[in-house]
């Protein structure tokens, strides 16, 4: 079970943060109002929500899963791969030790995003990509073994399209999961049931389980209905302007 979720509105300079998509400029107003239905469904999901302020000097900041994990074990603040965003951890840490009393950290010259951390029950996936690099992976592969949990590495580096390892993977249930084509053939996903995502959908590969719902991106009726045939019940929620930024639904909080 799930019980609380960190979260952090966009700020007024989000239009400034990092992009590799072509698909125009945020509207802060539209992505305020999204960011707040998001909140709403988290909530009623169970969970309580933390808000911290949004801050105009990190303009990606509204995506705080890059910047910490949740694991068995505690909390461990992540270290960011964009230079422009290795700050944002400053404010995660003060809100994380109010819940956890002893935290871990990801050490230079280590990076980790949370996007490229996929968890999926007692084994975690980490993504290789140009924001979590080999030192990061082995350095959170050691944590994680000390929680007692496996782990292996999906290098993402020559996969287009995508930013994170979650941009195009998410842990639904036991050995499932939905894997965009372009990952599928990876050996980390062998021996793993793999609910394909047709070609036009791959944005809504990242879906969030969150106790008994899933938080779905509104706009890809064929995977949403191959999940609701598999007994998911999506919770449909409106991330245009997120998406404008690469960001997808589980970068706008921190579940545990
Ligand atoms: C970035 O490039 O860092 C942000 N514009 C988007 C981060 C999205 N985070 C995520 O998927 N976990």
């Amino acid at each position: 079970m799930l019980h609380r979720a960190i979260v952090r509105p966009p700020s007024e300079s989000f239009a400034d943060g990092l992009t590799t998509v072509d698909l125009g400029v945020p509207d802060l107003g539209r992505a305020l109002e999204q960011h707040a239905r998001y909140c709403e469904a988290l909530a009623a999901c169970g969970l309580d929500l933390t808000h911290l302020r949004p801050d105009p000097l990190y303009p990606d900041s509204t995506f705080v899963e890059d910047t910490a994990l949740m694991t068995p074990g505690g909390a461990i603040l992540a270290r960011p791969g964009a230079p422009s965003r290795e700050g944002e951890i400053v404010d995660m840490e003060s809100v994380l030790q109010g819940f956890f009393p002893s935290l871990r950290r990801v050490q230079p010259p280590g990076t980790v995003d949370g996007g490229d951390i996929c968890d999926a029950g007692p084994h975690w996936f980490i993504g290789l990509s140009a924001r979590t690099n080999d030192e990061g992976a082995r350095q959170l592969a050691e944590m994680l073994a000390k929680d007692g949990l496996t782990s292996s590495c999906v290098d993402i580096r020559g996969v287009a399209g995508i930013l994170h390892l979650k941009s195009g993977i998410a842990h639904l249930a036991d050995r499932q999961l939905v894997v965009i084509d372009s990952l599928a053939a990876d050996p980390a996903f062998e021996n793993w049931e793999i609910v394909p995502v047709d070609e036009g959908e791959e944005y809504a590969a990242n879906c969030v389980p969150v106790n008994d719902r899933l938080l779905f991106a509104k706009g890809f009726p064929r995977l949403e209905a191959r999940l609701r045939s598999l007994g998911q019940r999506p919770l449909v929620l409106d991330m245009s302007e997120f998406q404008k930024m690469d960001g997808g639904l589980s970068c706008l909080s921190l579940r545990f």
